[in-house]
């Protein structure tokens, strides 16, 4: 990696950092790379790299992490030049704490070719692929989990999968190249918030391998596991405040600084192909089984996330902490949480139910983690199937309210909505679904009964029973139509107040 300019965080820096910096506790010219991760933004170093930097530190092992970015940023000019080493700060109200995270030792810039990512991943040295490329990055159909076939990429990588630019496309590559030269064993790791994140990759790269043919599948389930993971940390994407922080505090600069809460969790499957990292000696909990675990998780934390974007973006605030600042949207989530989604959930071992949806409150309203609503409410169609639709649907079987839940899908709706021309372009948005929505909300206007018809008949997002639902249908137009009016946070007021069949028929002013 290049030097660092003076002043820069690199290791001719680490010395000279203040005390109350903590540093590297382990000698970083001895790690030998091990674990590759595809995908390395503010999660990734907040989150498996410091996990790993905690085992470095107990001297558990000696595994190096190989960042690799198959998609923008560029790593050469953060990372690279700091030699892997960033600052990873903590931040919890008025509390902040600093460390320096050593567990990177290479990175790999892979945008405009695969070839530096192959190398990588076909190397006899690496163990173990993790990976967060965003719910997206599979390539599935999220009301089905299988291989989006007429994604663009997917149908590129197909034809040529020397050059393929998917994550699928790329993982499959590799893997035939072990095959072909060292067949060493591989697990690949998943650590996106998708439902049995493991088995949808298993699924997107064995289709892929289907049709490079037999002897391929036959060696991925011989040598390739796919654990699946939950993963648990608030680290939005870093600002220019966040690098001018550490430059004010400590007196250096570093362009690859992330900002996270304290808490963090991280639950893997025990299924590895060969040698794993020992991140369970690091506070990971390695299971059999991590379903109970995902389902708390994506329910109620990343529920109550998604539902304080939507619910906050159209209220008018910024920020996640902003969103659940106001009662009338705090009540609403918690109301959403406690009623609807809780009852859901099977039991998870270690954990308290209700414990956690206060503790997962408290968690959205640290003031110090600034996450925007419209980070958290990308790619909304990716990730409602898990956070909302897949509890609706649970309790659609038992014949259970879905009044609240329902509002939150429409919440979505109308953020999608109110950035189409028609609506006057509120705001840019960022999904793979936006145009589609633009182009029915210009078509549509705001007769709520027709665009949520519409919208519903988005087999890709909606499965068709779920559309067909009727009690769905009717609670999604009735959310619609209060977010779509002049007030919405006061809708979502009189939603959650009084008893749960009653509320959203009550009149405009009776909250
Ligand atoms: C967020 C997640 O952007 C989002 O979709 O909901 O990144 C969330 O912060 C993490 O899953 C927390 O572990």
């Amino acid at each position: 990696m290049s030097a660092s300019p003076p002043g820069s965080l690199g290791p001719a820096l680490l010395g000279r950092l203040p005390s109350e910096v903590r540093k590297p506790a382990y000698d970083r010219a001895a790690l030998k790379p091990g674990i590759a991760h595809i995908g390395v933004g503010a999660f990734h170093r907040c989150h498996q790299a410091e996990y790993t930097d905690d085992l470095l530190a107990n001297r558990f092992d000696r595994w190096g992490l190989v960042g690799i970015n198959i998609r923008p940023p560029l790593l050469a000019e953060t990372l690279g030049r700091q030699d892997g080493l960033y600052t990873r700060l903590i931040r919890q109200n008025d509390e902040v704490e600093a460390r320096i995270i050593g567990s990177i030792v290479r990175v790999v810039d892979s945008q405009d070719s695969a070839a530096p990512a192959l190398d990588v991943l076909a190397s006899p040295d690496i163990e173990m692929v993790t990976m967060t490329v965003t719910e997206k990055g599979y390539c599935h159909i999220p009301s089905s989990g299988a291989l989006d076939l007429d994604h663009p990429d997917i149908a590129h990588d197909l034809a040529n999968p020397e050059t393929s630019r998917s994550v699928p496309g790329i993982l499959a590559r590799a893997l035939e190249l072990r095959m072909a030269s060292h067949g060493r064993p591989v697990t690949l790791l998943s650590c996106d918030n998708i439902p049995a994140n493991g088995i949808i990759l298993g699924n997107v790269v064995r289709t892929f391998a289907e049709r490079r043919g037999r002897k391929l599948v036959e060696w991925i389930e011989g040598n390739v596991a796919f654990p699946s993971a939950m993963v648990d940390r608030i680290a939005p994407a870093t600002t220019e405040a966040d690098i001018d922080t550490v430059e004010q505090r400590y007196g250096y600069r570093d362009s690859a600084v992330v900002v996270g809460e304290h808490f963090r969790q991280w639950v893997i499957e025990n299924r590895f192909a060969g040698r794993a990292p020992r991140w369970d000696f690091a506070g990971a909990i390695f299971v059999d089984d991590v379903t109970p675990f995902e389902h708390l998780k994506m329910r109620v934390l990343n529920g109550a996330q998604t539902t304080l974007s939507y619910l906050g973006v159209l209220g008018g605030f910024q920020h996640t902490s902003d969103a659940i600042g106001d009662p009338l949207l705090a009540n609403f989530v918690r109301r959403m949480l406690t009623e609807e989604t809780l009852p859901t959930l099977m039991p998870v071992p270690g954990i308290a139910p209700a414990a956690y949806v206060e503790q997962s409150l408290s968690r959205l309203a640290n003031t110090a983690i600034r996450h925007r609503n419209h980070q958290i409410a990308t790619d909304g169609s990716q990730k409602i199937v898990q956070r909302l639709l897949n509890p609706i649907r649970d309790r659609l079987a038992k014949d259970e309210s879905i009044g609240l839940l329902s509002v939150s899908v429409a919440g979505w709706m109308a953020y999608l909505i109110k950035a189409s021309r028609r609506f006057g372009r509120a705001w840019q948005v960022s999904d793979p679904f936006a145009e589609k929505i633009a182009a029915i909300a210009d078509r549509i206007g705001s007769d709520s009964n027709a665009l949520v018809d519409s919208i519903l008949a988005i087999d890709a997002i909606f499965n068709p029973a779920l559309a067909a639902n009727a009690t769905f249908r009717a609670q999604v137009i009735t959310g619609l139509d209060g977010l779509l009016s002049d007030d919405p946070t006061s809708f979502v007021g009189r939603a959650s107040a009084g008893p749960t069949d009653a509320r959203l028929k009550q009149p405009a002013r009776s909250a």
